[in-house]
């Protein structure tokens, strides 16, 4: 029985379909859990919505872009500052967001006008930013305002700013992944091609689906730049507007998160014939593979391995160090979708730790296919999970330490098992070897804390003076 009904799930069957546990000899193509599915109705699911996908997730990384949000306040806030995607200009992404803070009125007689005056507004208030996205909301799409128009013409009005429209309610799709390929489209559609960039190396990539979260794109970079290739365009950690509207001069696109970007190294390989490579870049033996895959594609074999030595010789000690005293724990990974692909085998090859559970919020079937390749048996794999189910999975399959999101995180500490935020990170950067010594030593630091076990002690009538005295 590989597909598994929860106890939790009895008045809702349907989320059978959606959970897998992997066993020994069976073919796993007939037991693909779905995903990419709405949400069935009766489960609390922690999905985001379309808009945000586009916007908290690739848009609003932009490091030059005011990011002016149509809508309520609310879609604005939410998607405002809660990823650590950090940029070398004082983090403008981090600080600042835009709202045209719709009211009642303004969904009764249209919000165009609004629109408009508000963008005027945050570039006069801004005048060294030229550069804008302006998304959609679901209140604004359901009235039919035109952004595009508004956008004509305040580009016309003021020749020096370009603007990017993002039409991408919340109720687009299932879930944020569908924000994911709104954007990644539009942008090939309408600005890709519209800036030459300046050509420094005879080796050139687009770095695409890396954020920069807790520094990741910084840190590779200076792999690239050791290597002598020049990135054109990071899709989109640290980058700027006009960087990514010159994609197409790049000779390669190196993809790291095939599923929020995959989109645009496809269409770039179909419209400009660049070839897609993708890699790994979370852990030794997959970014070594990644450096060596990227080298070979140029001819530059041995600066690559000259790379990999340097950097194992500097970081390979530590992270033995932390392996030593992190075997046989068991993790699980409740994040967007690739992270458990791009981690199980990473952790369990550098770190000998155990992935026991793991769950997608909007992975699609190509992301569990891969999961479930490199993931151990005896492991949960659950698409589009809710809150009883992880209880119920953790009394399962006891987890040392959980990677997921601050909500879940929330909730997980309440029962005293640390949490590691796996989307923003705790201490990042996590990519590249420096890297991934730090999330080692945020694992080893979250599963050897005593404070959540101290915190289970009741204290109530003494027993915080009774457990004093044990301690001492
Ligand atoms: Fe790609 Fe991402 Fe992820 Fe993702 Fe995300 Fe994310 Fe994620 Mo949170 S782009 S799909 S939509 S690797 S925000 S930086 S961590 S759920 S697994």
């Amino acid at each position: 029985m590989p597909m598994v009904l929860l106890e939790c799930d009895k008045d809702i069957p349907e989320r059978e379909r959606h959970i897998y546990l992997k066993v020994d000899g069976e073919d796993t193509r007939d037991f693909l859990p779905i995903s990419n599915a709405p949400t069935i109705p009766g489960t609390l699911s922690e999905r985001g919505c379309s808009f945000c996908g586009a916007k908290l997730v690739i848009g609003g990384v932009l490091k030059d872009t005011i990011q002016m949000i149509h809508g309520p306040i609310g879609c604005a806030y939410d998607t405002w500052h809660t990823k650590r995607y950090p940029t070398d200009n004082g983090h403008f992404n981090l600080k600042y967001v835009w709202s045209t803070d719709m009211k009642e009125s303004h969904i009764v007689f249209g919000g165009e006008k609004r629109l408009e005056k508000s963008m005027h507004e945050a570039f006069d208030e801004m005048p060294d930013i030229k550069r804008m996205i302006v998304y959609t909301t679901c209140p604004t799409a359901l009235i039919g305002d035109d952004i595009r128009a508004v956008a004509k013409r305040v580009m016309a009005d003021r020749p020096d700013v370009d603007i990017f429209t993002c039409e991408c309610p919340g109720f687009a799709g299932v879930s944020q992944s569908k924000g994911h390929h709104v954007l990644n489209i539009g942008w090939v559609n309408e600005k890709v091609g519209t800036v030459e960039p300046e050509i420094t190396s005879k080796y050139t990539i687009n770095f695409i689906g890396d954020y920069n979260i807790g520094g990741d794109t910084q840190l590779l970079q200076k792999y690239w730049d050791k290597l002598g290739i020049q990135v054109i365009a990071h899709f989109t950690g640290n980058a700027n507007y006009d960087d990514l509207r010159g994609m197409h001069r790049a000779q390669l696109n190196v993809v790291n998160c095939a599923r929020s970007a995959g989109y645009i190294a496809n269409e770039l390989k179909k419209r400009y014939g660049i070839p897609r490579l993708d890699i790994d870049s979370w852990g030794f033996n997959y970014m070594a593979e990644g450096i060596r895959k990227v080298c070979t594609f140029f001819g530059i074999e041995e600066k690559g391995e000259a790379l990999i030595a340097e950097e194992y010789a500097k970081w390979k000690p530590q992270l033995d160090w932390y392996k030593e005293r992190l075997k046989g724990t068991k993790m699980a990974i409740w994040t967007g979708g690739p992270r458990l692909w791009h981690w199980t085998k990473s952790v369990e090859d550098d770190l000998g730790v155990q992935v026991v559970a793991m769950s997608s919020k909007f992975g699609h079937q190509e992301d569990f296919e891969k999961v479930i390749a490199r993931g151990q048996s005896g492991t949960y794999y659950i698409d589009d999970g809710n809150e009883l189910e992880f209880f119920e999975i953790i009394g399962l399959v006891k987890p040392d330490v959980i990677f997921t999101g601050p909500r879940v995180g929330e909730l997980v500490k309440k029962l005293h098992i640390p949490y590691i935020n796996g989307h923003a990170y705790h201490n990042g950067p996590y990519m590249g070897f420096e890297g991934f010594v730090n999330l080692a030593r945020d694992m080893y630091n979250a599963v050897h804390n005593p404070l959540l076990s101290l915190a289970a002690i009741d204290i109530r009538g003494g027993a915080a003076a009774t457990s004093q005295e044990a301690a001492e």
